[in-house]
């Protein structure tokens, strides 16, 4: 066995154990993007419900030559992508920066080997001026050994709303901890989701035909085949909700029944009441005066807000003060 996977397997055995015995159970939605997970991913992207990636994508492709204007340092610069996967909607950004002939490099991040080749493979063929180097580490690692290599001023991108994943308390120390690898003059670049009518933002995670519902028993079945579990698929329910006080999505899978579920990774057996919730997921939106105020508590000032046009998304542009 590959011992990184055998650390993995061991950590989310951890984490596991850990969310089903809180008084409130949870799992953490890090564990969804196993191979079938992602591809469930892709699926959600291409919903017509789910707008968020439309967004981004319009963002990009309406405003690339505002955005150059708006991080290009004048000199060299080095783009990071933290958690490049695809680079579906950065292929957008890329190829106009490389029209206008921008002096950059290319250092897309992200802890799957897997999925930096293949995004490496491609570039290399679409864009065969373009310098790709793949830091395959953690986002800080990687960002701390960037700065080992080169001090060209760097644009982070951390794109799709990945932001709202996190608690607020976890996005804030994220930021602050980015600020702190980050050297004065270097930018970074944010997809947020922002407030909204809350049923156009409630069905983009409760969409008709159950692919959301589909990724989040999704960790069931891949708890079931790498730590053992016994979870029967169909004795659980998806129920998302959005509360536009906080602007938390919250999806939970419901216990359909009363049952008692035993994973042989943790050695435990774990009791579920009829009805009972565990928290899987919390995709947070965003006011634009909340993220300036993010941004000025964790040591950034915002540069720009670029926005689609139905002002649901915004890609923004931060300094490090
Ligand atoms: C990856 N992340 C930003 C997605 C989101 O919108 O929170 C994950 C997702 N969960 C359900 N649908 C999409």
């Amino acid at each position: 066995m590959n011992t990184s996977k055998h650390k993995m397997t061991n950590q989310f055995a951890k984490d596991v154990h850990e969310g089903l015995s809180a008084p409130q159970k949870f799992l953490s939605s890090r564990y969804f993007y196993d191979a079938t997970g992602d591809k469930i991913f892709q699926q959600i992207m291409a919903m017509p419900e789910y707008y968020l990636t439309k967004c981004e994508f319009e963002i990009f492709n309406q405003q690339k030559d505002q955005i150059l204007s708006a991080i290009n340092p004048g000199s060299k610069f080095n783009l990071v992508e933290l958690g490049a996967g695809d680079g579906y909607k950065t292929k957008i950004l890329l190829e106009h920066f490389l029209k206008q002939e921008a002096n950059f490099e290319y250092f897309p991040v992200d802890i799957s080997g897997d999925v930096l080749k293949t995004l490496k493979t491609d570039l290399n063929d679409r864009f065969p001026k373009l310098k790709v180097t793949n830091l395959n580490y953690e986002y800080f690692e990687a960002l701390e050994r960037l700065n080992e290599l080169d001090d060209s001023p760097k644009v982070i991108l951390f794109l799709g709303s990945n932001i709202g994943n996190f608690t607020p308390e976890r996005a804030q120390s994220f930021f602050e901890k980015l600020n702190k690898v980050m050297r004065p003059g270097d930018k970074l670049l944010s997809g947020i989701d922002l407030k909204k009518d809350p049923h156009t933002i409630l069905e983009a995670y409760n969409d008709p035909t159950g692919i959301t519902r589909s990724f989040n028993l999704n960790l069931l079945k891949r708890m079931n085949r790498e730590l053992g579990a016994n979870f029967v698929i169909e004795d659980w329910d998806h129920f998302p909700t959005y509360d536009p006080f906080t602007g938390e999505c919250r999806s939970y899978l419901m216990s359909c029944k009363k049952q008692d579920v035993s994973i042989e990774a943790t050695g435990h057996t774990y009791s579920f009441r009829d009805s009972e919730p565990v928290h899987m997921e919390i995709s947070r939106k965003y006011r634009l005066d909340e993220i300036e105020d993010l941004a000025s508590k964790t040591g950034f000032e915002v540069s720009q807000h670029f926005t689609d046009s139905r002002d649901y998304f915004v890609d923004s542009l931060w300094n490090k003060v």
